[in-house]
């Protein structure tokens, strides 16, 4: 027997109805249109089928049962877990869960029905298992506008499309650079899991919108495993970690002068990676600042992620991050897309070369050692 915080319904077919009910085996089942759970109150099913109908308003755990009944209104706005052998089944209609766990051998079984869960919503015939929310590494060429969700989504919640965050404060928000983009608020991480091909040539496309700069970047720890860093230092030049050290991109790869290149709004960052020379190039806005930069780890072969963090001074606005295999989309164009002025867009020869023709022998070069 239960006490009133606690409802136990076992082994039929229970409903549970009102604000109150202390089950017993002669209510096993009560016949009512409203399932209401208050705050502070719990259900407990076992071996059963818990129909509900209207609100469920808190916790519900489920053990070696189904959860059924037509969605409609099912709005779960306490935690939800589903337990090993349980399972929630959602058959039309609409359900939201804000808090759910689905625990290994639980599952919620989605039959043409519109289910939002943890901020993310889902439409038609589904399967949630226990690894719903694991990380699916997202595969090379994609490109991600952020525009086909909605407004608070959490990023957290698109696992399947790769995402991994520091926390559920990581959010789909208007004003990107176009349409919708990513809120990345102070001290939070979003990374994106990637799966690419090894040896592979990639660019990494984001616009970023922080007017914030890092005065110190000698401060920022480096990890060894990582590939290319990058961060906005004091006067706003792009800084890279190299050979050990910050390097300042005051200065594009001809030696043109970048003073405030990187502005207030969105800015556009560009990175050509080969993983196969363990190289890479750097465009910001479209223009090169930086080729033939060694990768931080060489022995690192393929792509795994992109990591965006926000620094403590403010939030991170970024929007269409895309990961390709070719140039991305209009790098071949604009004021500063031919440095070297050969006539050849820059991004086509670091893809094809790995570095502006113009910076490479035309001639045969022999040396000796
Ligand atoms: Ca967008
Ligand atoms: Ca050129």
């Amino acid at each position: 027997m239960a006490d009133a915080q606690e409802i136990h319904l076992y082994g039929t077919t229970a409903r549970y109805v009102g604000t109150r009910f202390v089950p017993s085996t002669a209510y096993p089942t009560i016949s009512n249109a409203l399932a209401l759970v208050l705050a502070g109150e719990q259900v407990v099913v076992s071996n059963a089928s818990y129909t509900a109908s209207a609100v469920v308003s808190n916790g519900v755990t489920l053990t070696g049962t189904n959860l059924t009944g037509t969605a409609t209104n099912w709005t779960m706005s306490g935690a939800v877990e589903v337990m090993s052998g349980g399972s929630v089944l959602v058959s039309g209609g609409e359900a939201v869960f804000a808090n759910l766990t689905i625990n290994a051998g639980g599952m919620v079984v989605v039959s043409n029905a519109t289910v939002t869960v943890n901020g993310v919503t889902r439409s038609g015939t589904f399967t949630l298992s226990s690894d719903w929310q694991t990380v699916t590494p997202r595969v090379v060429s994609f490109t991600e506008t952020f525009d086909g969700f909605g407004v608070g989504t959490k990023l957290g919640g698109l696992a399947s499309l790769g995402w991994s965050v520091s926390s559920n404060s990581v959010q789909i928000q208007a004003g990107g650079a176009s349409g919708n983009g990513v809120q990345c608020p102070v001290v939070e991480k979003a990374t994106n899991y990637v799966s690419a091909a090894s040896g592979a040539k990639l660019w990494t496309d984001v616009y970023v919108n922080d007017t914030n700069t890092i005065a110190n970047p000698s401060l920022v720890p480096v990890d060894s495993a990582q590939t290319v860093k990058l961060c906005v230092g004091t006067n706003g030049y792009v800084m890279l970690y190299s050979g050990g050290g910050w390097l300042t991109c005051s200065s594009d790869v001809v030696g043109g002068n970048v003073d405030g290149l990187w502005s207030n709004g969105f800015n556009r960052i560009s990175i050509f990676q080969d993983y196969g020379e363990h190289k890479a190039a750097v465009f910001l806005n479209g223009r090169l600042l930086k080729q033939n930069l060694p990768f931080i780890n060489t022995n690192t072969n393929q792509m795994h992620w992109v990591d965006i963090e926000a620094g403590v001074r403010g939030d991170t606005l970024f929007d269409t991050l895309s990961v390709t295999n070719g140039v991305p989309t209009g790098l071949e164009t604009g004021p500063y897309s031919d440095l070297d002025h050969n006539g050849g867009p820059d991004a086509l020869e670091i893809q094809r070369y790995g570095a502006l023709v113009s910076s490479m022998p035309s001639g045969s070069v022999f040396k000796i050692r």
